[in-house]
């Protein structure tokens, strides 16, 4: 290929990339349910990648300009705030199934994004990881920024032809940077695999606090399940007991195959605001939607207000992706004004953004009716709301065109 061509195609491969890259954000007018808004674009995707973290860019090894190591996916990132910027560990996937971690920062958290300029290099424990994913970014009180991911390795019980049984158990980094990384051990537990460790950001008497998921197999939660609570008296080998279980899995919810603590929940003045995800079972496989509870200041570990249903579903382009009908969130920021943003990703695909605030979401926490558990139960508490409604529109005109 002489060398106009590689030239062609390297201001196209450009332009495209500053393209998709500079692109602005906007807000989704067609969904207006008052808890939270929603964008237009996804805010991270795997066109965000820089081209040089994927092509080889030179022409002599590369006459042809191909990509040398595609980019699949980019999903389930890790949120943080630092000095009024926004930063995402994203999980980036590469063709080779592989994750690996890499951090995005904008200034306004909606848009234009834009990546370090390396990956994060994750230091091994002395029994490597065979995957990493799922980063949850803990700005904790004793004044470092805590990670806690899972960590996948193939199960050494598995018999000889299974590739695909794995052990999942939560790794924990440390970092003041983002960008210098320490592996501290993997958290111990009880539990044959550990997936969704959250670390909360406040001691508790005196001990590092993890939410947990104790799980019996790699994909099911067989008999375990539930997201759990155990403390543990150090953070550099940090060992728990007993798995306190805080919201267990449900029958006939939207987490009654499983559920797992997603962000690390934000302080308020009325408790702990947790979004988490529920998983349930459909005839077209798993379903993973979001979910938002609110647990006591003092006692982190007991749900105060648990509103039933879902609080984030995919919805139209959301719905198709790697693996379809999921929305999962690893990460969540809350400014010092109350405003949130929570970053989601799609069918493990893609990432979006919602933003919402503090008041908003402490008044959808503790006035969404619980899950009455029972079709008729929900009945009724839907026929309360419509009867009141007709009392409050009254003679009033303004109101009555909305029960009409
Ligand atoms: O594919 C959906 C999600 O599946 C897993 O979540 P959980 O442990 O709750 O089943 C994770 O692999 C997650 O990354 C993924 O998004």
């Amino acid at each position: 290929m002489d060398s106009a061509v590689f030239k062609k195609r390297l201001s196209e491969i450009v332009k495209n990339h500053r393209k998709i890259i500079s692109k602005r954000n906007s807000v989704n007018k067609n969904w207006n349910n008052g808890w939270f808004k929603r964008y237009i674009n996804p805010v991270v995707t795997r066109e965000h990648i820089p081209l040089h973290w994927r092509y080889d860019l030179d022409p002599k090894t590369n006459p042809y300009l191909l990509e040398r190591l595609g980019i699949n996916a980019v999903l389930n990132p890790g949120a943080i705030e630092v000095d009024g910027k926004i930063y995402l560990i994203c999980r980036v996937e590469g063709f080779d199934r592989k994750s690996f971690f890499a951090v995005a920062e904008s200034k306004n958290g909606i848009d234009g994004f834009k990546f370090f300029d390396f990956p994060c290099v994750i230091p091994e424990t002395d029994d490597p990881d065979t995957n990493v994913y799922d980063m949850r970014l803990t700005k904790h009180e004793d004044g470092c920024i805590y990670g806690t991911f899972c960590s996948e390795r193939k199960d050494p019980a598995a018999p000889p032809g299974d590739c695909s049984s794995a052990v999942a158990q939560s790794g924990i980094v440390r970092t003041r940077d983002l960008k210098n990384w320490e592996r501290l051990p993997d958290l111990k537990s009880n539990s044959a695999q550990q997936r969704n460790v959250v670390l909360h950001p406040e001691f508790i008497n005196g001990k590092y606090a993890f939410y947990t998921r104790p799980q019996d197999s790699f994909i099911e939660a067989g008999k375990g399940g539930g997201i759990g609570w155990a403390l543990s008296d150090k953070i550099e080998g940090a060992v728990v007991g007993e798995e306190k279980i805080v919201d267990p899995k449900a029958y006939h919810t939207i987490k009654e195959s499983k559920n797992g603590a997603g962000a690390v929940p934000f302080r308020t003045k009325e408790g702990w605001l947790h979004i988490a995800h529920g998983v349930r079972n459909t005839a077209a496989g798993l379903r993973y939607v979001l979910y938002a509870f609110l647990c006591d200041l003092k006692h982190p570990e007991k749900i105060i207000h648990r509103p039933g249903g879902y609080f984030i579903a995919p919805m139209g382009k959301e719905r198709v992706g790697d693996v379809s009908n999921v929305t999962f969130c690893n990460g969540a920021v809350m400014k010092d004004n109350g405003d949130i943003f929570i970053y989601y990703a799609s069918s493990d695909t893609r990432v979006h953004v919602a933003t919402t605030t503090a008041d908003i979401l402490l008044d959808y926490v503790k006035n969404t009716p619980e899950d009455g558990l029972r079709s008729a139960a929900n009945v009724k508490q839907r026929c309360s709301l419509i009867k009141r409604n007709l009392e409050v529109a009254g003679k009033n005109k303004l109101l009555k065109q909305a029960c009409l």
